[in-house]
């Protein structure tokens, strides 16, 4: 067999594949760390970490070590049994982040799913609500994954656009807006409040500083609970172990995500006290390969990893290092750096033949890879191993992509 060229793989995924991504014209085949190689041998800097669940860098020796040797010996039992991982898994979460219960999922939107129902299942339960008359207050411009009840609380149209009827009983409220969280929540049939610390696919919207200790206030004095949805900004991506630390703020729910396994395997769970977390009863809420002991070792893994590592610390400084950085380019192309720790977004001001995607294009030509989204932002997140040498490196390469348009 011939070996095949790049275009060869795009035109096969082409052919076979649902057109539901525009993926960077770049074939990868390997990753170790912060590099990650295509399949004619160019190196890259991943700037990406596939949207942060890769916090722990490619391939990281542990957690491949601990996904390969469970594998050997159990990887699925279903909860129609017990198993000697599972508890194990759950000790050292609810311990590691300081929640009584843990409930594992596979993705982001599950775990999401999830959090949505364990809110309503307390507000009939014990709020108090009359049934089927809860409500969730979302916030504008958010993203929380794919499913149809998640769509219903987007107002992007390229998520829910074509894909109603929606699910009912969710408020769409100006995210980083204190005035319009008061005003809803006093409706007493408000049961939660659901935002991510940070807007990630809004483009890195960091909120006013107090937003989220404000939020949490209003939110406690109303009887409401507060959900975070750290499922990217969560696992040491923004300086600290969760977004919500920076401000002491301590979720009445906490999603997870994506590097809860370093990237490895689908892991997402919700994190509660008991007296939420309890109202969901047996056959009442679920999944397959939720809490499967794979993920369990590839979880525990992979959040060693975050604290053996220092990760959270390493990404605060390299991500004040890399905003100066990016400050300091002079380019009309630049409008706005922005964001926490490593998780950063450039927004660019697009003109044509000079666009993000245009920026994004040239930095692969240089080694280093990044995605555009809404157009005009391009986000910047590395694993969150990465060092001062490296992101210098990295910089430097940027900004050789960034003079190409000058
Ligand atoms: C895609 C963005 C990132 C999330 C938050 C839940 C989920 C996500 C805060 C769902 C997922 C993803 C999914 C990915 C692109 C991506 C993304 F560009 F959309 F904004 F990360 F930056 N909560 N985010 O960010 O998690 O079900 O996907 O595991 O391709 O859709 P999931």
């Amino acid at each position: 067999m011939s070996k095949m060229s790049p275009k060869d793989y795009i035109a096969r995924e082409d052919k076979y594949g649902a057109h539901n991504y525009h993926p960077l014209p770049v074939v990868l085949e390997k990753g170790k760390g912060v590099r990650v190689w295509d399949v004619e041998g160019k190196e890259y800097f991943d700037f990406l970490s596939a949207y942060s669940a890769v916090n722990q860098g490619h391939c990281h020796p542990k957690i491949v070590k601990a996904l390969t040797d469970q594998a050997e010996i159990l990887t699925l039992t279903s909860r129609a049994f017990y198993n000697n991982i599972l508890g194990e898994y759950e000790e050292f979460i609810t311990k590691y982040f300081g929640y009584d219960k843990v409930l594992p999922m596979n993705t982001g939107a599950e775990a999401d799913e999830t959090a949505l129902k364990l809110c309503r299942k307390w507000a009939y339960k014990v709020k108090g609500i009359k049934e089927d008359q809860a409500k969730i207050i979302v916030c504008e411009d958010n993203f929380h994954g794919r499913t149809i009840t998640i769509v219903s609380m987007s107002t992007d149209p390229d998520s829910y656009g074509g894909f109603g009827p929606f699910t009912p009983g969710f408020v769409k409220i100006p995210y980083n807006n204190i005035e319009a969280l008061e005003k809803e929540l006093k409706d007493p049939n408000v049961a939660g409040f659901l935002l991510e610390p940070i807007q990630g696919e809004a483009g890195v919207f960091v909120p006013d500083e107090g937003y989220l200790k404000k939020a949490y206030e209003l939110c406690k004095k109303n009887n409401v609970l507060f959900i975070a949805d750290e499922v990217q900004t969560g696992i040491a991506r923004t300086g600290k172990m969760l977004a919500c630390d920076h401000e002491g703020v301590r979720p009445d729910i906490l999603i997870l995500g994506k590097a809860v396994s370093g990237g490895v395997m689908p892991v997402s769970c919700v994190l509660a006290d008991d007296e939420i977390m309890l109202t969901i009863k047996p056959g009442e809420h679920g999944s397959t390969f939720g809490g499967n002991p794979l993920a369990c070792k590839v979880a525990i893994a992979a959040l060693n990893v975050i604290k053996d590592e220092k990760l959270a610390e390493n990404a605060e400084k390299m991500g004040k290092i890399f905003r100066d950085e990016m400050k300091a380019i002079k380019s009309e192309m630049i409008e706005l750096v922005r964001g926490k720790g490593l998780l950063n977004a450039v927004v660019i001001r697009n003109k044509p033949g000079k666009t993000a995607w245009d920026v994004c294009m040239a930095m692969a030509e240089k080694g280093v890879l990044a995605k555009p989204t809404h157009g005009n932002i391009i986000r910047f997140a590395p694993p969150l191993v990465i060092t001062e040498a490296e992101l210098r490196e990295a910089i430097g390469r940027i900004k050789e992509a960034f003079k190409q348009f000058e």
